[in-house]
C-alpha cells in the first residue's frame, strides 16, 4: 500500500470530526466523491459533515436522496479534519474562506487534476485517474472500508460523468475495470445512471442550447470553434449553472475542430471560458495563461472584460498559439 493511503488510514482511525467539501459549481465527480466518502465515514461512526456552498445540481439529486448524510451549505462545529475532493486549488473549495484560518485543522486533498499543487497536509493526487471517484474507490478497496450500493452508485456516477460516459481520452483500462467492479459487485445499472444524468434535461436548457448554437463560429482554418452564452439569453431561458456545462462540446464535436470554446457571461464584464480539445492541443496550458486550469482535454478560466473584448483577446491569443 502506498504511504499516502497508510497516512489516510491513520488519520481516519485517530480522528472523529470530519468535514468533506468539493469544488464550487460542483459536477458529478465532485458530488459523487463527496457523498461516497461521506457515507463510508458515517458508517464507520465518525462525525461527518458534507459542505458545498453552491447548490447541488438537481440532476445529481438522485445521489443525495440515498445518502445517510445530507449536503449543507455551512457548518456549525469546527471539524478536526477537512477533506477536499476534486479541488485543484484551495480557492476552489466550496466552503467559507474562514475555515483556512482555523488552527489544528488537518487538511486532506484528494484529487486528479494535473494542476493540483498539493495544498493539503496529506495529498492523495493521481493525475492518471479519470476521476476523483476512481481514486476514492481504490482507497476504499485497499483499506477495506465498507462500500455498499449507495457508495458504489455515487462512485460510478463520479467516474462516468468525468469521462463523458467513457468517451473521453481519460478513459483507461483501469477506469473500465473500476466501473466493471462497481456494476458487478453492487448491481449498478449503467443505463439507469446515463438516463438520470442525460435524459432529464429541462425544456429551458434545450431552448437555451438552441440560442447558443445560433452564435457558433468557426475560425483558424476550421481548427477553432466557439459560441457565446450571454446574460440576455440566460434571462430568457433561466437554467441551473450545471445545465450549460455540456454546451461547449458541440463546438468541439465539429469535424476538423481541435479547440472548442464557450464564452459565458457570468455578469457584466466577467466572462467564463470553457475549453475543450482533441488530442492535438493541451487546453489546460491555454487556460492557465488566463489564470485558469484543468485537464488537457477540458479546462476553464475566467476573464474580466466585455464579451466582445474577451472574445477578441482570446482569439488573438489562439491565433498566436497556432503561429498564424
Ligand atoms: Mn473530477
Amino acid at each position: 500500500m502506498n504511504s499516502q493511503f497508510q497516512e489516510f488510514q491513520r488519520i481516519i482511525a485517530s480522528k472523529e470530526g470530519f468535514l468533506i467539501s468539493c469544488h464550487v459549481h460542483p459536477d458529478g465527480d465532485g458530488i459523487g466523491s463527496l457523498l461516497a466518502l461521506g457515507a463510508v465515514l458515517f458508517k464507520m461512526g465518525k462525525n461527518v459533515r458534507l459542505v458545498c456552498t453552491d447548490d447541488v445540481p438537481s440532476v445529481y439529486g438522485f445521489l443525495e436522496d440515498n445518502s445517510p448524510v445530507a449536503i449543507s451549505q455551512g457548518f456549525d462545529e469546527p471539524p478536526e479534519v477537512l477533506i477536499c475532493v476534486d479541488c485543484a486549488e484551495r480557492e476552489r473549495v466550496a466552503i467559507s474562506a474562514d475555515i483556512w484560518n482555523r488552527r489544528n485543522l488537518f487538511i486532506i486533498n484528494i484529487d486528479h487534476h494535473i494542476t493540483n499543487a498539493g495544498f493539503g497536509h496529506l495529498n492523495i493526487i493521481d493525475s492518471n485517474a479519470a476521476a476523483t471517484g476512481e481514486i476514492i474507490l481504490q482507497l476504499l478497496k485497499e483499506l477495506q472500508l465498507p462500500v455498499n450500493h449507495q457508495v458504489a452508485l455515487a462512485l460510478y456516477t463520479a467516474i462516468a460523468t468525468d469521462t463523458g460516459f467513457f468517451r473521453y481520452a481519460n478513459t483507461s483500462a483501469e477506469t473500465l475495470e473500476s466501473c466493471s467492479y462497481l456494476v458487478k459487485t453492487f448491481q449498478i445499472e449503467p443505463a439507469k445512471v446515463a438516463e438520470q444524468v442525460h435524459e432529464q434535461k429541462s425544456y429551458n436548457s434545450v431552448r437555451l442550447l438552441g440560442e447558443v448554437l445560433n452564435t457558433l463560429c468557426l475560425g483558424l482554418d476550421g481548427k477553432v470553434a466557439w459560441s457565446v452564452l450571454d446574460q440576455q439569453m440566460l434571462a430568457k431561458y433561466p437554467v441551473e449553472n450545471e445545465e450549460t456545462e455540456s454546451y461547449v462540446n458541440y463546438a468541439r464535436s465539429i469535424e476538423g475542430v481541435e479547440i472548442g470554446i464557450l464564452f459565458k457571461e457570468l455578469r457584466p464584464n466577467q466572462i467564463k471560458l470553457s475549453w475543450r480539445s482533441t488530442s492535438a492541443v493541451d487546453v489546460s496550458k491555454l487556460a492557465s495563461n488566463f489564470g485558469g486550469g484543468g485537464h488537457a482535454r477540458a479546462a476553464g478560466c475566467t476573464i474580466n472584460g466585455s464579451l466582445p473584448e474577451v472574445i477578441d483577446k482570446v482569439l488573438h491569443f489562439v491565433t498566436d498559439f497556432y503561429g498564424y
